[in-house]
């Protein structure tokens, strides 16, 4: 009987993943779900002939040097990929995929509910229940933004910033966008493009990043961009921490140039910058933008997917180097 690849899977994913894992491979487990520090993880990918990681492990380029010969590919349960170095990967000649599509729906639910959450002021009110604290009612007692009807703009048209497009037209709002490319008119579905995210800003009462966290992107939301947005407008991010400047970010929020910011993702997960804590007008949740069950199902098949083709020999579906 053919010899089944070793797969190193780094984390503790959903029953039904590990259950075909066990069925097709050998996989070597976490079941305690320990985060591997990079020497670990090296000896534990000893023999193996593909990684299975989340984004919580970074592959850097010193890592993935260290990788023994046996490893041809990483096979990511996740579709953002800024967590492993592609061109050291492909230099040592292993196969990187994702898992996109899958989680599109997901984590455009969770924009939409970022953007009510930190418009309807989810948080102050949410606190004030389970602290007990809510005495009174008035006009004036927690008011917020309005969603229906405003502008909202898009950084990053891509899967999930066209579904959070059309989930937001359910809520009358008017789509801007800026992506590399224009997208063409039947998937555009009358948003307006702009060819700068400087063009798009002042157009935005909501901003909603999806753009992926490359070297360009990095920082796109800074302080000189932010001051090109309304007053009052309200940012969320369920793309990743990178892609804004934080501390320009904060500022805005202190200074009322934000009227509020819904996160999902942060620079230095899971210990995030105090500030956003302190502050009244954000909506935090903690990177759980794919997390629902059918999500986490789908993202593990389709990791599997990906590997079944790489070890039939056949070029696996969501190869990204
Ligand atoms: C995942 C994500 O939970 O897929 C991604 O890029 O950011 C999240 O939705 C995480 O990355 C799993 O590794």
């Amino acid at each position: 009987m053919r010899k089944r690849p070793v797969v190193l899977v780094t984390r503790k994913l959903p029953e039904a993943v590990e259950d075909r894992l066990r069925r097709d491979y050998e996989p070597r487990l976490n079941p305690q779900d320990r985060l591997y520090e990079s020497d670990e993880l090296i000896a534990l990918a000893a023999g193996a002939d593909a990684l299975l990681p989340c984004h919580t492990e970074r592959l850097t380029a010193q890592l993935i040097a260290r990788l023994p010969e046996s490893v041809r590919a990483i096979a990511n349960f996740s579709v953002g990929v800024d967590h492993v170095d592609l061109a050291a990967a492909r230099a040592r000649g292993i196969i990187v995929t994702n898992t996109p599509d899958v989680l599109t729906d997901a984590t455009a639910e969770l924009t939409i509910l970022l953007m009510l959450g930190a418009a309807r002021r989810a948080s102050e009110g949410e606190r004030l229940m389970r602290t007990g604290a809510w005495d009174s009612w008035s006009p004036s007692f927690m008011v917020g933004v309005q969603v229906t009807g405003k502008r909202l703009g898009i950084i990053g048209m891509g899967r999930v910033g066209q579904v959070t497009a059309r989930r937001a037209r359910g809520f009358d709002m008017t789509i801007h966008y800026h992506n590399r490319r224009r997208l063409s008119a039947g998937l555009e579905g009358g948003a307006i493009y702009h060819q700068t995210a400087e063009e798009l800003l002042p157009h935005c009462d909501f901003l909603a990043m999806h753009c992926p966290a490359t070297p360009e992107t990095h920082r796109l939301l800074d302080g000189v961009r932010i001051a090109l947005l309304p007053g009052g407008a309200i940012v969320v991010n369920t793309a990743r921490g990178s892609v804004v400047d934080e501390e320009a970010l904060i500022t805005a929020l202190k200074s009322g140039k934000l009227a509020a910011a819904g996160l999902d993702v942060y620079n230095n997960e899971p210990h995030i910058n105090a500030a956003f804590r302190e502050l009244p007008n954000t909506f935090l949740l903690p990177h759980i933008g794919s997390a629902t069950r059918e999500t986490r199902d789908a993202m593990g098949f389709r990791a599997l997917d990906n590997l079944d083709a790489i070890f039939a020999g056949r070029a696996p579906r969501d190869r990204v180097a």
